[in-house]
């Protein structure tokens, strides 16, 4: 049907076409009048943090065009959209990436340059928003990248914390310290405040009956508001939304402590008000269990309801369709109680029965988990969740009830099965089990790699398993290429994009097998091993100025950054550091001539609350001390603790590494995805047969990676082993260096004493001593292939060639295809322009 075209929509058309044009003196207008009108400065006199803004907003100016028009047309082609829930967004910086995505980075260069800018510092002026704290949040935030890329359409959904992410400093002794780390003090010129879209949450409270349904009534409410940042895709004009929420008192004043003349503290209870959105939990993969944390999850996921039930009605038709239009995706239980807040807004609000209510919620949730760590399963107490929310304890004992109707049905008599299967744990206190609830109420349920999908099969949830084979999927973790190489590693993305003759590769990465053919190439493998070296340059140039020590770039490179857990075992690591230590100092002038030299990075934030994690950092520091000043060792071995890792500092050591290392005990880190990252910025990996590792190796081959360790299969039988004395390690280095320890030669014995409990056979969970000759037999290999460069350089370029499975592109076309159901939906400009909203 023709569309009506009013004089006012021409002339903003008209307007809107010419408003954005992308040559370099345009650019440098639109920059230099951000200067004047947004930041109010004079445009003769800006330093390098007011270009950088000037030059943020006026990216964000095309952005927001994009934004609305793709919004706009999602909503005229009615298509179904995915919701991303997830308490974790770690985006990393956005300027670079925005520019990159745009396709006019060197037009801004330009523009800057005319300025007597540098485009590079300027980007470095950027704060990196830490909303996130390690592998689901980065996770989400690569998902984002290439939802829009893919042209899905899609919404993320979050938190607005005021504080982010701890910055971790270190201290004269080498002990972590945490700073608040408030990251919006010189604003966030991404964000689009939306003083309109806004929701009350109500938490606390009664639940009466009016005769017709329940009402949640009195307790203490909230106003969410949201928040908008656009995301851009790679080469599209489609530009997704990312609404994060904060919390603001709710607009009504309570009169009666006004009228009791109390106005302080009325000012004050609304003033709690913000604490809800105000910081980020530090905790990866533990969970706190505090109070406050649960009000976070309801918060968000209530407001992100009550916004996408607003957004479906506004085209007349009835809720039970919302699964057509809708897929919400619960990133790990963290947004679970979203099933009962659903449940609630169709009956309570929207008068659904309770089959009609249940069968719509079950077909629009489905549930990712990402762990199969039993510290990191989220339970709350039933007492917690009837004070804070007594009508979802209502909703989620009923769903319970009706569940284990089911279940007796079909297993009369089994009590063993229907406790297992029960959402309440039966016990003191009695507690909610989230998975449980989740699973319950999702129509799939996904692993994030193909060894954890078995696991939560087979010891997770092997009885829903059995009911409903065809609801447990895998899919694997990827990450994005235009982060990760594209804007993390130009110098190797070049040589790419020169012997592929295009730069597609960067949002089909697949193209790179076509590296593979000329991997015998003397000119390529010149060009790999000249990128990595700039690479390696960057990051010796940084440890000169934060160490004060010069290391060569013919070193390898050997790194391990993530957060710091037992199960990542970076005890193991500093272990065999201190041994490489002790064999160098033995070593005959020569047998110095053939050792390899080495520099080993680790870098990772503790938890603030988990005592032997800071304790593993205070050793590496001590390690590093001793290793750093022994004049006998010189280049051969240097060691650093690169303190506050976060996306940024990712993206600057990544690509020099040579080597990485992935060495957690088997079956217990669900995925990793920085082992994609590491290989893809070709480097070799060292690493158990766990997570992603097992299928990079299948996809690169095993010659090309260093794995040691027992297998999954085996660590039950190698645990009891070790607790009940079947097994003692007999490495002698290792008890060298644990002699050493106890000695307290690399730390004080508050130190010393706990960390190397843990390393008794009884107490050795995470298997360390029991992996460790394996692993270094693993490091011995290592060596010696390091001596041959052209084979090392080979294996590396194979690797890139191969990693095609790991972008992050594929993993979000199988969640599209299998579990969301979305078509891509790339803009198409003319069907827009005239339309009136
Ligand atoms: O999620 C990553 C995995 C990784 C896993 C991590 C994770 C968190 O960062 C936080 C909570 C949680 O349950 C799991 O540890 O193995 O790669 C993304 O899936």
């Amino acid at each position: 049907a023709a569309v009506e075209v009013s004089e006012k929509d021409k002339i903003i058309h008209n307007i809107m076409t010419q408003y954005l044009p992308r040559d370099v003196d345009s650019i440098l207008k639109q920059i230099v009048n951000h200067v004047e009108y947004t930041l109010a400065r004079t445009k003769y006199n800006f330093d390098e943090q007011h270009a950088y803004q000037a030059t943020a907003y006026s990216v964000r100016d095309r952005l927001i065009e994009s934004w609305n028009d793709t919004q706009q047309y999602f909503t005229e082609k009615d298509v179904k959209r995915v919701y991303y829930l997830s308490m974790e967004f770690l985006m990393g910086r956005y300027l670079n990436n925005a520019l990159l995505n745009l396709g006019i980075e060197s037009q801004y260069q330009g523009a800057l340059k005319k300025l007597g800018f540098d485009l590079d510092e300027v980007e470095h002026q950027e704060r990196d928003p830490g909303l996130g704290n390690g592998g689901l949040g980065r996770l989400a935030a690569c998902f984002m990248d290439s939802l829009a890329t893919i042209n899905y359409p899609a919404w993320g959904y979050g938190i607005r914390y005021k504080y982010g992410m701890f910055e971790q400093r270190i201290s004269k002794e080498g002990y972590q310290i945490e700073i608040p780390d408030y990251w919006l003090t010189a604003g966030n010129p991404w964000e689009i405040e939306r003083l309109d879209v806004k929701y009350p949450v109500r938490f606390y409270g009664e639940i009466k009956h009016n005769g017709k349904h329940y009402e949640w009534q009195g307790g203490e409410v909230v106003t969410a508001i949201a928040y908008d940042s656009p995301i851009p895709g790679y080469d599209t004009y489609n530009t997704l939304n990312l609404r994060l929420w904060s919390a603001t008192p709710a607009s009504e004043f309570d009169l009666d402590s006004f009228s009791r003349g109390d106005y302080y503290s009325a000012v004050a209870s609304k003033e709690a008000a913000e604490k809800i959105s105000s910081v980020l939990y530090p905790n990866d993969a533990t969970e706190a269990g505090k109070e406050l944390r649960l009000k976070q999850q309801h918060f968000f996921v209530s407001a992100t309801l009550q916004d996408v039930v607003r957004r479906f009605k506004k085209k007349d038709r009835p809720l039970t369709e919302l699964h057509t239009k809708v897929a919400i995706q619960l990133n790990d239980t963290h947004p679970t109680i979203g099933i009962a807040e659903l449940m609630r807004i169709f009956m309570d609000h929207e008068s659904m029965g309770w089959s009609a209510a249940w069968a719509t919620t079950t077909k629009v949730f489905s549930y990712t988990n990402h762990t199969v760590l039993p510290e990191a399963l989220e339970r709350w107490s039933v007492d917690l969740v009837e004070k804070l929310l007594p009508r979802h304890m209502q909703i989620i004992y009923e769903i319970n009830r009706r569940h284990l109707e089911e279940v007796v049905k079909k297993y009369p008599g089994d009590g063993d099965k229907l406790m297992r299967m029960s959402i309440i744990e039966e016990g003191f206190p009695k507690m909610v089990r989230m998975a449980v609830l989740a699973v319950v109420g999702s129509h799939h349920v996904n692993g994030v790699a193909a060894i954890h999908s078995g696991l939560v099969k087979s010891r997770l949830f092997p009885d829903f398993y059995k009911e409903q084979p065809d609801k447990f999927l895998n899919m694997t973790n990827g990450v994005t290429p235009r982060r990760w190489m594209q804007s993390a590693n130009p110098a190797l993305s070049e040589v790419i994009s020169r012997w592929l003759e295009t730069d597609e590769w960067v949002s089909n990465y697949e193209l790179c097998r076509g590296l593979e053919q000329f991997v015998d190439s003397a000119d390529m493998q010149r060009e790999f091993r000249e990128a990595k070296r700039t690479n390696k340059k960057r990051v010796a140039e940084r440890i000169k100025k934060e160490f004060g020590v010069e290391v060569s770039t013919d070193a390898m490179f050997d790194i391990q950054v993530k957060r710091i857990h037992e199960y990542k075992r970076q005890l193991m690591n500093v272990l065999s550091i201190i041994c490489r230590y002790n064999a160098i100092k033995r070593m005959t002038p020569a047998e110095k001539e053939e050792c390899v030299p080495r520099v080993c990075i680790i870098g990772g934030k503790a938890a603030a609350g988990y005592v032997i994690a800071k304790h593993i950092i205070r050793l590496i520091n001590g390690v590093s001390k001793v290793v750093n000043n022994d004049k006998d060792v010189g280049d051969l071995l240097k060691v650093f603790f690169m303190t506050n890792y976060n996306v940024t500092l990712a993206e600057d050591i990544i690509p020099a590494n040579d080597i990485s290392q992935h060495i957690s005990t088997a079956g217990m880190e669900a995925s990793g995805t920085s082992n994609m990252k590491f290989v893809m910025n070709g480097g070799l990996i060292i690493g158990t047969m766990d997570g992603a590792n097992i299928e990079i190796r299948e996809e690169i081959g095993n010659d090309n990676m260093f794995i040691f360790g027992l297998l999954e299969e085996e660590i039950d039988r190698a645990r009891n082993e070790l607790k009940y004395g079947g097994y003692q390690h007999t490495d002698s280095r290792l008890q060298e260096a644990m002699k050493q320890i106890e000695a307290n030669k690399y730390c004080g014995k508050d130190v010393s004493e706990p960390l190397l409990k843990n390393l008794q056979p009884y107490n050795d969970y995470y298997l360390v001593t029991r992996d460790f000759s394996s692993y270094m037999d693993a490091q011995a290999r290592v060596d010696e292939e390091y001596k041959n460069q052209t084979s090392w350089v080979k294996k590396t370029i194979t690797s890139v060639a191969r990693m095609g499975k790991f972008s992050s592109d594929r993993t979000i076309r199988e969640y599209g295809e299998q579990i969301w159901n979305l078509e891509a939906t790339p803009f198409v400009p003319s069907s827009v322009a005239y339309k009136t909203v």
